[in-house]
């Protein structure tokens, strides 16, 4: 493809794709509302708040695919919330629709579903159950996938994400886990397939101990390759086992479970 847009692209996740995902495009717009350093010779950079419709009509102006990874990436107020991931999911699907609807890869969140208890396994079609407003808002998103598509034919991966990181954290990424490797690879899947659709993956590799069933996708010939039990006993050395009553122990949201409800600013 020429033109390839990642939103947050100053974040964990976005700083290391913008290097892997390079080969997939000509040019990478990269954008973000903060500083995102010096451009290279196959970049262009936009600062950009999501929040601004007219700012990300003209982000999206000329872009064949778009990875979403921009917004508030874990629970804060209302405010800021409706803010970057309301309306700026609202913006960008808009942006789309006057620009030739590119295709979309959007960053969800196992916070969708945090409610639900690491006991349980979970395909695609599981009910909504967020744990918290930043859950919400990615419900809110992937209801705008569906819309988009049901009613515009907008072709959009729901990226469920578990835990984004160089390597799992602590016992509960030992299950949620996706690495940069695949998660990098399942780009390359979403934007290399011949048809899309709007289907919901679950953003995990291929992990030892896992809670959700990836076999509806099975069409898009993605295989994630990297196990977070490669790091059972790392963690288990150097990472204090949650209490068994803890939230961090039984959902699979973990900690997000107990957050308050912030007040607004
Ligand atoms: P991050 O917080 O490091 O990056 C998000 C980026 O969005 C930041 O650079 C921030 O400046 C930018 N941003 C915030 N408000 C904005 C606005 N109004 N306008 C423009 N840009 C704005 O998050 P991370 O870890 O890189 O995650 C990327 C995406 O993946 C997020 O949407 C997050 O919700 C989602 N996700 C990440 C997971 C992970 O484990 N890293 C797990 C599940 C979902
Ligand atoms: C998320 O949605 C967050 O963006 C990320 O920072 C992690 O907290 C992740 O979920 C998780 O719960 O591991």
């Amino acid at each position: 493809m020429h033109r390839l847009l990642i939103t947050g692209a100053a974040g964990g996740v976005g700083r290391v794709m913008r290097r892997r995902l390079a080969s997939l495009a000509d040019i990478l717009r990269l954008s973000d509302i903060t500083d995102m350093g010096d451009p290279a010779p196959n970049e262009e950079l936009v600062r950009c708040d999501l929040g601004d419709p007219a700012a990300v009509k003209a982000l999206v102006e000329g872009c064949d695919a778009i990875v979403h990874l921009g917004g508030i990436s874990g629970e804060a107020s209302f405010s800021k919330i409706l803010h970057a991931n309301l309306l700026g999911c609202y913006n960008l699907f808009e942006a789309a629709r006057a620009n030739g609807q590119p295709r979309i890869m959007l960053a969800s969140s196992l916070h969708a579903v945090g409610f639900y208890r690491q006991d349980e396994y979970l395909d695609a079609d599981a009910p909504l159950r967020p744990d918290g407003l930043y859950g919400v808002s990615k419900c809110f998103a992937e209801l705008m996938a569906r819309m988009y598509f049901d009613k515009f034919g907008q072709e959009t991966a729901i990226i469920r994400l578990g835990s984004c990181f160089e390597h799992p954290r602590d016992h509960r990424m030992l299950s949620s886990w996706i690495s940069y490797d695949d998660f990098a690879s399942l780009a390359d899947c979403v934007f290399k397939a011949p048809r899309l659709g709007c289907p919901l993956i679950w953003g995990v590799s291929n992990n030892d101990a896992c809670w959700w069933d990836n076999s509806h996708v099975n069409y898009l010939g993605w295989r994630p390759k990297d196990n977070a039990g490669d790091y059972r006993a790392r963690i288990d050395a150097t990472v204090l086992r949650p209490e068994p009553q803890s939230s961090a122990a039984l959902y699979q949201g973990g900690p997000f479970v107990d957050k308050p409800i912030y007040p607004d600013e």
